[in-house]
């Protein structure tokens, strides 16, 4: 759908059917308003852009989460990812967590890096899950920042099932959320109470946002987590918590700072929904996982 804005009046809407970059191109949306495309099978050609992005030599730093019972998703998510994500560049994958003694021996290819973080842990889960956004702050200060060329963070309860490649880079990188795809914005889990700095009115907000997949150039990341760490030091002095933590900030900082490339939920799909016929291809989900059992606290 696209939107037109005509003087006073209210939105009009016009449906767009099939925007076709290949011919082959389902009939969903593969654009935003502000022009930034939004990755589907079928609307790029991984030729050209591996042909523009190989020459480069690029770096991507790659931030993972895994405290407490999380560790378990580590093998599955990492061993995935090496045979599906960004094969072909250099990868370096960061990986904080509180028990370093499980991270698993994976085999990483050539031109690929592990790094762990030793991370003290929380007994909360909503704490350790919107802390990440200090702690990637730190270490873009500390390590990225001019040193490597892309970034992201994905959630550690995941994994890889086909191809995610550089056709996924860009400035400021975002993921639209698989179960508010094609809803209206009534419909979005954004933050409603106003005491909170992740307040979204009801009638604004372009989409609703992943917090498990966000990414691009250092610099850009770097002002997206110290802006949702500032945001979420204000609510925590205001004892206030966003309804979905970090991903309620997320979303607030992605409506005023328009992400410049979205994935489309191929990038990350949920295994409990059903696929739509639209959808080609599942590159990487979330898996299923018993929240009571693997969450220090309910
Ligand atoms: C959603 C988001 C998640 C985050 C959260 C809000 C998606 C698909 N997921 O997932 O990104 O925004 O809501 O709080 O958009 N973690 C640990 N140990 C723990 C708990 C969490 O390491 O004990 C880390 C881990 O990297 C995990 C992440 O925090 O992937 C998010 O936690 P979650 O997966 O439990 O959150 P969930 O499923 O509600």
């Amino acid at each position: 759908n696209v939107m037109l804005r005509l003087g006073q009046k209210p939105y009009l809407t016009l449906t767009i059917i099939s925007i076709s970059l290949t011919g082959s191109q389902p009939d969903v949306e593969t654009m935003t308003q502000w022009l930034a495309p939004i990755v589907w099978e079928g609307t790029f050609d991984l030729k050209m852009i591996d042909s523009i992005y190989k020459p480069q030599n690029i770096t991507v730093a790659t931030t993972i989460f895994a405290l407490g019972k999380y560790t378990r998703f580590l093998r599955d998510l990492l061993e995935s990812a090496e045979k599906h994500f960004l094969v072909g560049y250099r990868v370096h994958y960061y990986l904080f967590t509180d028990l370093p003694d499980q991270v698993p021996l994976v085999k990483l290819s050539e031109g690929r890096k592990l790094s762990v973080i030793k991370t003290e842990s929380s007994n909360r889960w909503q704490e350790i899950s919107l802390r990440r956004m200090e702690r990637i702050e730190k270490l873009i200060e500390e390590k990225l920042l001019h040193k490597v060329d892309y970034m992201f963070s994905l959630d550690v309860d995941s994994k890889f099932y086909a191809h995610w490649g550089a056709e996924s880079l860009g400035d400021l990188v975002s993921v639209v959320h698989a179960w508010f795809f094609g809803l209206s914005r009534q419909k979005f889990t954004y933050e409603r109470r106003p005491k909170s700095q992740a307040y979204i009115p009801y009638d604004e907000g372009d989409y609703y946002y992943g917090g498990a997949v966000f990414g691009g150039r250092p610099e850009k990341v770097l002002k997206l987590v110290q802006t949702c760490r500032k945001n979420l030091d204000i609510d925590r002095a205001n004892q206030i918590e966003a309804l979905w933590q970090e991903e309620s900030h997320l979303n607030k900082y992605f409506l005023y700072n328009k992400p410049t490339k979205l994935l489309s939920p191929e990038y990350l799909w949920d295994d409990t929904k059903q696929r739509p016929s639209f959808m080609k291809v599942v590159r990487f989900t979330q898996v299923v996982k018993n929240y009571t059992e693997v969450r220090p606290n309910p």
